[in-house]
């Protein structure tokens, strides 16, 4: 028997540069799709764990058909829950990323009709492990177009750009702590050429 899922996710991975020509286009492989709870198992249990990936490695999860990039037609618009753990020995990395990934294939991140969760990554860098949870807006107004979402006002944008960032939140254990979740546009992160743009809202 298989337990379906509500979507059909893509496994993705960044292995790290090996050579100084290496550009992001030719590090980023697609791993494998699946839409089943028993498949993702299968899965997990036969990949390398991230606390065992070369530092520079990322994972990601995303909905089948949206690719785990800024330029992607589905992400080009939107932005970033994302929180670096810095004490890399302090925490179970493995555990947070399998929570934070079933949190996005069980859809318990955001309510039906959201419509705004992307996917999920973790980074492993040197200093820090990231993990990001990566929406389709960044909760403006409008046509669907620009960063808004067909039909919110910016109120309502933003409130549910704000409850997905506490489930988020959630996901990581961080609720009863004083640390703070962060939400960037990819925009900025492009323009920052890096991930550590200025951050929009917190949690
Ligand atoms: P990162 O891995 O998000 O964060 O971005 P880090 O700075 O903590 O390592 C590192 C670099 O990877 C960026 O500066 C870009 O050169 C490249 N990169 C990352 N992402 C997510 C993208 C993307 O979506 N598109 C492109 N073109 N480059 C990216």
């Amino acid at each position: 028997v298989k337990h379906p899922l509500m979507n059909t996710w893509t496994l993705w991975f960044t292995k790290p540069p090996s050579g100084k020509g290496d550009h992001w286009n030719d590090l980023l492989k697609e791993v494998i799709s699946f839409d089943s709870v028993e498949e993702f198992w299968g899965i997990y249990n036969n990949i390398t764990s991230t606390s065992e990936l070369a530092l520079k490695s990322d994972y990601h999860l995303f909905k089948k058909g949206v690719r785990p990039e800024w330029e992607d037609s589905q992400n080009k618009h939107g932005g970033k829950w994302a929180f670096q753990f810095k004490d890399k020995k302090a925490i179970n990395i493995d555990a947070l990323w399998l929570h934070v990934m079933l949190a996005a294939i069980g859809e318990t991140l955001e309510e039906d009709g959201d419509n705004e969760v992307m996917g999920v990554v973790v980074n492993v860098r040197k200093g820090f492990y990231r993990i990001g949870l990566w929406t389709r807006t960044i909760g403006k107004a409008g046509d669907g177009k620009n960063g808004a979402a067909k039909g919110r006002t910016p109120e309502q944008g933003r409130e549910v750009l704000m409850r997905i960032g506490k489930k988020f939140k959630e996901a990581l254990g961080l609720e009863s702590s004083n640390e703070v979740v962060e939400f960037s546009g990819h925009t900025d992160s492009a323009n920052a050429g890096s991930t550590r743009a200025k951050a929009k809202f917190t949690v």
